[in-house]
């Protein structure tokens, strides 16, 4: 097992990993710019190193400057977190050029997986359905128009290099398919430094369901269920659920077999997650993310597993010691994720802490780097608490999210709590019958 972990990140994230090496008896090296000097994260690790200026591209994206971290402190293993350089190929490779362990799969997954159409292909490959459309890239406006009519309108056009919605548009007709595939094109380039696009049939009313698999490097593979990702708006997560209220258990382990058999071939090590778009009772592939998320914490309530202790014995060559049948799913769980934010405009509104009481009580889970007297800096994501609240049944969660938010005091910034409070008082919410566009066209419009 790995002696002293260096973690590449901040904020909750960093503690969560940090909590898990303090119990597996790991030392930890905390990394952090001039803007997180008193950040939570750096007062509860063994050692700290400051890598940089308080703009992310210059510390926590900062290879040279993490890569020296590692060495001064002779940590053996780096955990890049989420965001950040979680999904950075070339990172993963230089990590381990430099006979350091990455915590996470292989650069060549990584990579792989990181390319939307690459990605795409592999998974059809591997038998799991995707969303109809375009087999590789689309190149120019007839050739757009070609696979339009075969697919049928309306269509999405998709950056091959995506994620968080940009460089994607819908066409409704063929009247708006060249502006549509134009402007995905050029947002494309602009974003990622890649124009390629790809084309599917766009799903109108879908759910974001998302499966979690943990794989280790001797061929075992399982899956830990659902996360129902649906509640977001400008593709940020801002609720998720666990069992999604909308899965029969029969359609849980159908997906999940199909997940595991997948994963399984395509020799891919450490945690991962499918990510599916789910209409009418059928699943579409959309994405593999192959990191750590940020709403993990819902799949360890309901499975009693420690998903970053894995990942990390995972890393260190250990066999995952349970199998399929071994997982059991046990209530309901539900993550808030509270951001320093105006509730109703949602602009950041980061500044002083000068109040702070976190829930408690059963089922009650607070991950977060606050304190009181902490300033929450402009320069990050405007996370600063998830809440993970865990009930026997989804009643009983739900009941208890909003004891849990009614105790939650963070004084001195406006926060999402107060949204968080009237979602889970929204009868499409508490029906379970809700999707991707209901938050921004239904709630929020109301
Ligand atoms: C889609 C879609 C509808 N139809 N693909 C958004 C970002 C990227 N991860 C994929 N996304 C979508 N792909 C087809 N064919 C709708 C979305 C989408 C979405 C997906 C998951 C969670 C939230 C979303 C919000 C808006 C659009």
């Amino acid at each position: 097992m790995f002696k002293k972990i260096l973690i590449a990140n901040r904020g909750d994230v960093a503690l969560r990993i940090h909590r898990a090496c303090r119990e597996m008896g790991i030392k930890t090296v905390a990394v952090h710019s001039t803007a997180d000097e008193d950040a939570m994260h750096v007062r509860l690790a063994d050692e700290s190193v400051c890598i940089g200026p308080p703009p992310a591209r210059d510390s926590y994206l900062n290879i040279p400057a993490i890569l020296s971290a590692a060495a001064i402190t002779h940590a053996d293993a780096i955990h890049p977190g989420v965001g950040f350089l979680s999904e950075n190929a070339a990172f993963a490779e230089i990590v381990e050029a430099h006979g350091i362990t990455f915590i996470g799969p292989s650069p060549a997954h990584i990579q792989s997986m990181g390319d939307k159409i690459t990605a795409k292909r592999t998974m059809i490959e591997l038998g799991i359905p995707c969303v109809p459309g375009s087999e590789g890239p689309v190149e120019g406006v007839a050739a757009a128009r070609e696979e339009a009519d075969r697919i049928g309108y309306p269509v999405l056009i998709k950056a091959a290099a995506g994620g968080g919605g940009r460089g994607m548009k819908v066409a409704e007709t063929a009247e708006n398919l060249e502006e549509a595939y134009t402007m995905a094109r050029r947002e494309s380039a602009a974003a990622f430094g890649n124009d390629a696009v790809y084309m599917e049939r766009y799903l109108g009313r879908p759910r974001h369901i998302e499966i979690q698999i943990a794989a280790d490097s001797h061929g075992n593979v399982i899956h830990l269920g659902e996360r129902d990702c649906s509640i977001q708006r400008r593709h940020q997560k801002v609720i998720e659920e666990a069992p999604s209220p909308a899965l029969t258990q029969a359609e849980r382990e159908a997906i999940g077999a199909r997940a595991v058999a997948a994963v399984q071939q395509m020799g891919y090590r450490s945690l991962g997650t499918l990510e599916f778009l789910y209409e009418n009772g059928e699943f579409f592939f959309i994405e593999m993310n192959t990191r750590l998320q940020v709403e993990h914490p819902i799949t360890e309530a309901i499975t009693g597993i420690d998903l970053v202790r894995l990942q990390i014995e995972i890393a260190a060559g250990r066999a995952l010691g349970i199998e399929q049948k071994d997982v059991t799913f046990n209530g309901h769980a539900i993550e808030c994720r509270i951001t320093a934010e105006d509730p109703r405009t949602f602009q950041p509104r980061p500044g002083k802490i000068d109040d702070y009481h976190q829930p408690g009580g059963l089922g009650v889970r607070v991950d977060s780097a606050l304190y009181a007297g902490y300033s929450v800096p402009p320069h990050y994501d405007s996370l600063v608490a998830k809440l993970v609240v865990h009930g026997t049944t989804r009643e009983e969660c739900l009941m208890r999210v909003e004891r849990a938010l009614g105790e939650y005091v963070i004084g001195g910034i406006p926060t999402t709590i107060p949204l968080h409070a009237a979602l889970i008082q929204a009868p499409a919410f508490r029906s379970g019958d809700y999707h991707i566009r209901w938050l921004e066209t239904e709630f929020l419009t109301s």
